[in-house]
């Protein structure tokens, strides 16, 4: 059985320099299933039972893409064996946004800080340990360009296969983690109700509970999230379903603001904060020399 590790990262932070650096001339390219969106993967160097999925480009995981739904659904659904999400570390809080939301799919992470180069040249200092302490996996400075640290961070990656995945970082204020674990309690079917078998795709079924317990808190987060997708496939019971708007009712009345905007402002403060601890600047951005 090969090792599938799926390469995610924002339009531009240079996944297919990466890609391309990865597997060389072992590469296929088809089609996602069903659109027009180009599908390549390719095997690692050297590595023949290493299989490098490439995902499309996306700033996000919202529904609201065919970008973002291609790579969600293959991620949730397809499950690789390990995510390599490169970061482009020269636009570090724009590209943590969907590193938030990857870390929050329990599936083991690795981030490829890339585009250090030219960080470095720009002065600027990142803390790569606090960084990932606080993202919940390794940090790895990357010169896709360049070639540099590429092999190492998919080695690595390769190697979290089996593993359990990191901590997600605690991005959310309480009274927003209070409900998203309300609601985990009503989907994992932890409070006693009786139990509802959701099927996968891929055929299997989560005796005693609607979604596994390693994907409760990444649907807990969309459906507070009010993401129709999920809902629809998800296709809750109605008395969860009630039970779920009263908690996501309750946590806006509180925050005083919709359950959406609540989400994303709240990953933009943790980011501020956390570039703000683990990122000191050299020179302003485009100064010149
Ligand atoms: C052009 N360092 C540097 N300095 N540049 C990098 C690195 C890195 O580590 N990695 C990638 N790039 P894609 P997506 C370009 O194409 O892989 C560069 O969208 C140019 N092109 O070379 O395409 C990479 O797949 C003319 O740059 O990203 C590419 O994720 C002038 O980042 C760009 C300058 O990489 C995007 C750059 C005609």
């Amino acid at each position: 059985m090969s090792t599938k590790i799926a390469l995610a990262g924002n339009p531009n932070c240079g996944k297919t320099t990466m890609f391309n650096d990865l597997t060389g001339s072992n590469q296929y390219v088809g089609n996602w299933p069903g659109v027009t969106v180009e599908k390549k993967e390719g095997r690692l160097k050297g590595e023949p039972d290493v299989v490098i999925q490439d995902l499309p480009g996306i700033y996000s995981l919202s529904p609201y893409t065919l970008e973002e739904v291609i790579a969600r659904g293959y991620l949730v659904n397809q499950r690789p064996d390990a995510i390599l999400n490169i970061v482009d570390a020269t636009n570090i809080e724009r590209n943590l946004y969907l590193t938030t939301q990857l870390a929050e799919l329990g599936i083991p992470m690795i981030v490829a800080l890339n585009m250090i180069d030219v960080t470095r040249k720009n002065g600027d200092k990142i803390d790569l340990r606090k960084l990932g302490e606080a993202l919940g996996c390794e940090v790895v400075e990357t010169s896709a360009l360049r070639g540099e640290g590429s092999r190492e961070v998919a080695r690595k990656a390769a190697m979290l296969a089996g593993k359990k995945a990191g901590e997600p970082p605690h991005v959310f204020a309480g009274s927003v983690e209070h409900a998203l674990a309300h609601i985990e309690d009503l989907i994992t079917h932890r409070d006693g109700q009786e139990a509802v078998h959701h099927h996968h795709a891929d055929g299997s079924r989560h005796e005693g509970g609607i979604v596994p317990d390693h994907l409760a808190r990444w649907y807990a987060i969309k459906l507070f999230e009010r993401d129709e997708k999920v809902r629809e496939e998800l296709n809750l019971p109605d008395g969860i379903k009630d039970a779920i708007e009263s908690t996501i009712k309750d946590c806006e009345a509180e925050m005083d603001d919709d359950a959406e905007s609540i989400i994303t402002n709240q990953r933009y403060a943790y980011i501020n904060r956390l570039v703000s601890t683990c990122v000191k600047k050299g020179r302003p951005k485009g100064a010149l020399t």
